[in-house]
Formats: C-alpha cells, structure tokens, sequence
C-alpha cells in the first residue's frame, strides 16, 4: 500500500505542473478512482444522520469511491473498520471517533501502511500529531458557553439545571460540559442540580428526563434543561409534557446542533434556543487527503467551524428555509 500511495504521488507531482493541481472552484483537483474509507460513529441523532448524507454527497460530487462504516456508537467497530480499509489499501482515511482514547495503536498501523488520516468532528487524544493529517470539527467549549450565555441571559443568572450529557468519554460531551460550567461559574445562583449522560439519543434523553422529573418532585422547581445535543432535548420535551408541565415554558431548554426538528421544536414553543453545528465537514477533509496526494504543502493541523445561537424568534422562518416548508 505504501509503495502504491508513493507511486500516486510520483504520478500526481509529476501531474501538478502539467494538469493542474485544482479545479474551478479552487478545491484541490481528486486524482482519479480515489478510495477513501470513512468511519462514522454511528445514527445516534439526526445531526449525525445529516452529516453522513453531507459526506457522501460530497464523495459522490468529486467522483470519490466512499467505503462508509457505522460503527453503532462503539469504538471496537471503529477500529475493525480503520483495519478493514487499511486491508483493502484505501488511498485515505476519514474518522470520526466516538471517544477520544485508545487510537494510538490502530492510527500507527494506518501510518505504517502508508495511508493519510484525516480526523473529523470529535477528537482524539494523540501524543503524536504525525499519525493524522487534520481535524476539521467545532470548537464544543465555545458552543457550551453560547448556551450558557443564553441561559444566564434569559433568567438573570436565577436557574436550577438539570444536564443531558452526551456520550462519556466523547469530546463533544467533555467540551460542552466545560464551556457551559465556566460561564455559570460566575453565577452564583445558577446551579447544575441534575447531571447525567443521555448518550445523545432521543430516547435515552427522554428515559434521563424522567428520571429527573421523578427525583425533583415533578419537575417544579427545574428551571432550566441544558441538553448536549437537540436529539436529546426532544426527549426531554417528550418527557416535560407526559410530566404535565409545558416545556419552553415551565422549564426552558437549551441545546446544540440546530437540526430541523428543533427548529420545529422552538416554533412550537417547546425549546427556547439551539447553537448551530454545520454538518458539512466532508469536503474539508476530503480536501486534505487530496492536497497531501498531491503532494501538497501541510495545512493547519485543526480546521475550525463555528455556529450561531437561534432562538423562537426566527424558529419558524430558519425551519421553512431549511426544510423548504412553508
Ligand atoms: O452534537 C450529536 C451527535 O459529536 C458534535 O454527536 C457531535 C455530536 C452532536 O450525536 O448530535
């Protein structure tokens, strides 16, 4: 695989004077029939469903072959899967790992065959920044301090909060959680009297819920829902209104990912304000296995995307622009 990967190389250098090394849009041109392999956490929530369909639709606009693998939220799938395309010799590797531990051994295998990994969305922990490319994801303390900004706004800094974390162990629950905390840190009538994971799913999000109603008398005295991604704030709307109390009324609810359904959710009524996640991370990251094939000079070794807060405000309108409803 190594000796191929070189030989592209030496083909795609000598090519980059002669055919030209990008396109018209300025996107670095993909050498022809390029395999890449990418692993995805799972079908957890609608976000992550989205950014699925994001990344084919990109491979598939840059005539890329996309060897897809879901890993149903486990990491030993992952890791079968990153071994499965190494055995098949794919021209490059895009990963979104579900926690960050445990990558180093199966990242050198890549490193050993030759082939460039590209790390998308969650992050790992790696002690050598050689054993990837790039990773192109948000920045998850900013987007828990947007929500917590726009929580400590809307109550005047008065809140007990109940918290849907997200898988533990993930980046994006572990970040959340921290940006979130900072904020409220300076409020010292704010408080955090529930916490538990939720595992980014509806479901569960909605079992936690209960849980919490349950232990807090009903849910009376909960001020607020903070939710580490919509999926799990419907849950909890699920939950607030089989509990007899209007959610985004009677307990306010804030989360991350700004998917059409929360959209929905706000203009009802039922969830006050989401931070925005763009799931469309594909095309950077296939830029960067293609400008290394190209022999390319590295690029940054994070590549930042960031979101904006929505509110009920504008709910109804971003919905029918994003779903073409009216
Ligand atoms: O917020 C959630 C998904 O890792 C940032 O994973 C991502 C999170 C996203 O399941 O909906």
């Amino acid at each position: 695989m190594r000796i191929t990967t070189l030989f592209l190389q030496a083909i795609l250098l000598t090519c980059l004077t002669a055919c030209g090394g990008s396109d018209d849009s300025g996107a670095p041109a993909a050498p022809e029939a390029l395999t890449i392999g990418f692993s995805q956490v799972g079908s957890e929530s609608s976000w992550r469903t989205s950014f699925s369909d994001s990344v084919r639709t990109e491979a598939a606009a840059r005539g890329i072959d996309l060897k897809f693998s879901d890993a149903q939220q486990k990491q030993e799938n992952q890791i079968k899967a990153i071994r499965s395309f190494i055995a098949q010799g794919v021209d490059g590797m895009v990963v979104a790992p579900v926690v960050e531990t445990g990558w180093k051994p199966v990242l050198e295998e890549a490193k050993r065959a030759g082939i460039p990994v590209v790390i998308v969305d969650r992050n790992m922990a790696l002690d050598d920044d050689s054993l990837y490319l790039t990773r192109i994801a948000s920045d998850f303390v900013e987007e828990g301090r947007k929500a917590a900004r726009w929580l400590m706004d809307a109550t005047g800094g008065v809140c007990d909060i109940v918290e849907l974390q997200g898988t533990v162990g993930a980046t994006a629950a572990i970040d959340r959680m921290t940006g979130f905390n900072e904020v409220i840190a300076d409020y010292p009538q704010a408080t955090i009297i529930r916490s538990q994971t939720g595992d980014f799913t509806r479901s569960k999000g909605k079992e936690v819920m209960e849980s919490f109603l349950k232990a807090e008398n009903g849910g009376n005295e909960i001020c607020a829902v903070w939710a580490h991604n919509d999926e799990m704030a419907i849950g909890a709307v699920l939950a607030i209104k089989e509990a007899g109390l209007d959610p985004g009324d009677d307990i306010l609810i804030v989360s991350v990912d700004a998917v059409p359904d929360i959209f929905k959710a706000m203009a009802d009524g039922d969830t006050n304000a989401t931070v925005e996640l763009s799931p469309h991370m594909g095309g950077p990251a296939f830029d960067a296995i293609i400008n290394y094939l190209n022999g390319g000079p590295a690029g940054p070794k994070l590549v930042s995307i960031n979101g904006d807060l929505y509110t009920q405000e504008t709910a109804a309108e971003e919905y029918a622009r994003r779903t073409g409803a009216n």
